[in-house]
């Protein structure tokens, strides 16, 4: 139930971004939390108010030269007393149930069976995240970045890590956030129950780009998920026409092989994103710009442009190099 219902948008349309509508049941707790909150600190709020605007019209009676006819002065302070220790009894037993329902929910949240849980570890990083994932029933891990794919059901387990200086996993519509700190294992579990895409946002600030630090989060049923996971394990195929060609052997060449990995080339790097299939993504520089041949093409040429301060430079390759470079980009499927 969305108290708050601004939130039944078509998950299918773009990516959901919201607390307040859980595609998950930990977001579903967290949900009710807020809810809840929301009802008793309103009510406690208006009563307060009409509580003032009584005691301001009551001010009134009267006029500028007789003074209001007092009551009775031992009336007066019984009832006021009275008032006072009902407002004050109100206040703790509300308090008290507040206090109680989170501990209920924090109760809830670490309750979430776990059997048969997708691994993920991910790592924060100046800005964006590297994703590794822990071998399934395949018996295999392989690398990738800043779009997790997950199937609708089953938990998730993420190990958060932190390279350089503390970042924080937080997708609102599966669950609440959690810290990555340098040095410090810590992880997060969470389920998907309804298919659709949910957006992630760095929330701890963690540099000049932390707000240029996104992820996608694509629940998808459990055949989906093992295809692209079956796809992920696969290495780059060689490409097959001769500007690819080309361009694998630039990047293999350049600096760019330093830095990258892609599996079935040359190229080993672990500085920045794995690219292995880096057109399985719907978004680069972790969801700074599309995934098409014209942003790719504008973030090599000059990565500081769109994301000053990347680790990422800008390489110097002549116009054709560039365009094949993306050409061979363009068959890591
Ligand atoms: C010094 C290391 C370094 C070098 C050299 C480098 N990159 Fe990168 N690259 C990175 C980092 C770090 C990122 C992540 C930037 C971000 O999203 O904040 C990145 C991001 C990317 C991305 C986006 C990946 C994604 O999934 O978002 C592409 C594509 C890319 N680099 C291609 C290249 C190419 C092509 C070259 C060579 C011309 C190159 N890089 C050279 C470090 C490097
Ligand atoms: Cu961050």
């Amino acid at each position: 139930m969305a108290l708050v219902g601004l939130a039944t948008w078509n998950a299918a349309a773009e990516p959901q971004q919201s607390a307040l509508a859980p595609a998950g049941v930990q977001a579903q707790h967290i949900q009710s939390l807020w809810n809840l909150t929301l009802v008793v600190c309103g009510v406690v709020f208006a009563a307060v108010l009409l509580a003032t605007l009584i005691a301001l019209m009551r001010e009134q009676r009267g006029d500028a030269l007789t003074s209001p006819i007092p009551d009775s002065e031992a009336s007066t302070s019984r009832r006021a007393r009275n008032a006072v220790v009902a407002a004050t009894a109100a206040s703790v037993v509300l308090l008290v149930g507040l206090v109680t329902a989170d501990v209920m929910t924090d109760r809830a949240l670490s309750k979430l069976p776990v059997e048969n849980a997708v691994r993920i570890e991910v790592t924060g990083q100046q800005w964006w995240w590297q994703a590794v994932y822990s071998p399934d029933a395949d018996q295999r891990g392989f690398a990738t970045a800043n779009e997790l794919h997950v199937p609708v059901g089953r938990p998730v387990i993420v190990a958060l890590k932190a390279d350089d200086v503390i970042h924080t996993f937080w997708v609102p519509s599966l669950h609440g956030k959690k810290d990555m700190l340098p040095g410090i294992a810590t992880t997060i579990e969470f389920r998907v129950d309804k298919p659709g895409i949910y957006r992630g946002q760095c929330a701890e600030f963690c540099g000049a780009e932390h707000a240029l630090m996104a992820m996608l989060v694509v629940a998808e049923s459990q055949d989906q998920y093992m295809a692209w996971r079956g796809q992920q394990l696969a290495s780059a195929s060689d490409p097959s026409d001769a500007l690819a060609q080309r361009g694998r052997q630039i990047f293999e060449q350049s600096s760019c092989a330093g830095c990258h990995t892609v599996r079935g080339s040359s190229a080993q790097g672990t500085l920045g994103p794995d690219l292995t299939h880096l057109m399985s993504r719907q978004t680069i520089a972790a969801g700074t710009l599309a995934n098409t041949p014209a942003d790719l093409l504008q973030w090599i040429r000059d990565p500081q442009a769109a994301k000053p301060g990347t680790t990422m430079p800008a390489v110097p390759l002549a116009a054709d190099d560039l365009r094949a470079v993306v050409a061979w980009l363009g068959t890591l499927q």
